[in-house]
């Protein structure tokens, strides 16, 4: 990533309404929210766009809506909702929230659908063109799904059969753009972060099993979508629906936010969704002659080594952990468990001796000392002047390593503890003599803290600006109530 480059685009997938919102879409949610944050306070806030959304049509959400007995928009409005309310918990700084059923996206799919059935290919074949499907449709995914991919004839994520269907459709040919993807791919015209799932990406179209996929479903078998504007039996598939959020949020073609921000700089996801993002994506930009964003893929984690699923009945729900730790605690002990990319399992029996240890008894602890001698042995003056915004973990935040940054942070946090431990204030100040090294020492670790506040910002903004005031206050005192408390 270039650093003095002036705008930066950050996008999520849209989350399907099918689904209450848990702890994996919160993940992606929050690296996306530390990156927002990050750059903002680097390129200023006007030049940082953060999109995240709802995914609300196609047969899964039809189908959701139908067995809660609701119309689909009454059931898509309430559960967009409760992605918007638990964003608002883990207080998530995003600059749109877009829904796929509102009025001005599905104008702007109408008009990328027409741009798309008027392009020609570069081997001039029309773009979109009209066929029969004969195809294993998987309504679990809202995806066709391949012989390959079945496990005893089911569908191995929905462990479900999938349905025959030959129907009618409009294709994409997809087959005209596969060796240009490929080349973008090796050229780093399109960016697939990490080279793992960049090596995944160039293999699965070196294998030659991707064929052109529908742009559009008959009407009969998903009525829940986008017309296709130029044939009344169709609705738009509800991947091309989606995908193209990340264009029509910023007002594509004309806008001004879309002429200030595409291509995305960091467009994050999971891999079940590499496929769409980095094969379908790149060949509908291409088909619209547009740049290619840069794709950042982060592990698909399990729950106590299972999947997380609501039939099996493991989802953690982001609002519980806001409710017992709070927002910017959540936030630290996601991120800090395991590194941005790796396949993980997340381990919710590690938190309370996680906050304890890092955040009761080290960064709280670290805040009370420091603050306590201040005010007691300097009569809280410290000339804050000197401090510096020096902050550490930036270069790991610019390279998506966030659980090292905050591991960077930490380890100033658990050196100044040790500096006071050996170095004992307390007896220090007992003889007259040591008055300056007294002040020294301190000053020392109140400019530390400084900094460690402002390295914080991207992580907890709110504990990291109490901090700051406590610091640069006329005197300092140590803060009234712990800043972490204690679990009971
Ligand atoms: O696929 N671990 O929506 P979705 C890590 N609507 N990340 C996880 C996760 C887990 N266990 N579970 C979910 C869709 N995620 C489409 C996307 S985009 C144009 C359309 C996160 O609700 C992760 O980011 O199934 C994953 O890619 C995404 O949620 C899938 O969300």
């Amino acid at each position: 990533m270039v650093d003095k480059q002036k705008k930066f685009y950050i996008t999520t997938p849209i989350y399907y309404v099918n689904d209450k919102p848990h702890i994996g879409h919160a993940y992606t949610t929050i690296v996306a929210d530390v990156l927002a944050r990050f750059y903002r306070s680097q390129i200023g806030e006007d030049n940082v766009y953060f999109l995240t959304g709802t995914d609300e049509h196609g047969a899964k959400v039809a189908e959701a809506a139908k067995k809660q007995g609701l119309e689909p928009q009454t059931f898509t409005d309430q559960v967009s909702e409760t992605f918007k309310d638990a964003w608002k918990n883990l207080d998530i700084s995003y600059n749109y929230f877009i829904r796929t059923t509102e009025e001005k996206h599905k104008e702007i799919v109408v008009d990328i659908l027409d741009k798309l059935k008027d392009a020609k290919t570069p081997l001039g074949n029309a773009v979109i063109y009209e066929g029969d499907y004969h195809g294993l449709y998987c309504v679990g995914c809202e995806k066709f799904i391949l012989e390959s991919e079945l496990v005893n004839g089911k569908c191995p994520d929905h462990n479900k059969e999938p349905e025959k269907l030959v129907e009618k459709n409009w294709f994409f040919k997809l087959a005209d753009y596969l060796l240009r993807v490929k080349q973008a791919i090796e050229s780093g015209e399109l960016v697939i972060y990490p080279e793992t799932r960049k090596n995944e990406v160039l293999g699965l179209i070196n294998k030659q099993d991707l064929p052109d996929f529908s742009i559009s479903r008959s009407k009969k078998s998903v009525p829940w979508g986008i017309d296709l504007p130029w044939d009344d039996s169709q609705k738009t598939y509800v991947w091309v629906d989606a995908l193209s959020n990340y264009i029509t949020a910023l007002g594509y073609p004309d806008g001004k936010d879309f002429k200030k921000f595409w291509p995305a700089d960091a467009q994050f996801l999971a891999l079940d969704i590499l496929k769409f993002h980095a094969v379908y994506w790149p060949a509908i930009l291409m088909a619209l002659d547009l740049p290619l964003p840069k794709l950042y893929i982060h592990g698909f984690f399990t729950l106590d080594g299972k999947k997380m699923s609501k039939t099996l009945g493991n989802v953690i729900s982001p609002n519980e952990l806001v409710e017992k730790y709070g927002s910017e605690v959540s936030k630290y002990l996601i991120l800090s468990q395991f590194s941005f990319g790796s396949e993980s399992d997340i381990r919710v029996e590690e938190f309370p001796n996680k906050y304890n240890a890092d955040l009761v008894n080290g960064l709280g602890n670290l805040v009370n000392r420091v603050t306590n001698m201040v005010e007691q042995y300097l009569d809280g003056e410290i000339d804050h002047k000197n401090f510096k915004d020096n902050r550490v973990g930036s270069e790991e935040i610019k390279n998506l390593r966030f659980r090292e940054a905050l591991l960077t942070i930490w380890q100033l946090i658990q050196k100044d503890n040790v500096m006071i431990d050996e170095n004992k204030p307390w007896l220090l100040v007992k003889d007259e003599a040591n008055k300056d090294q007294v002040k020294k020492l301190l000053e020392e670790l109140s400019s530390d803290l400084y900094i460690i506040a402002n390295s914080l910002m991207p992580f907890m903004p709110h504990k990291a600006q109490e901090i700051i005031n406590i610091l640069t206050a006329k005197k300092i005192k140590k803060p009234e109530s712990p800043l972490f408390a204690r679990l009971k």
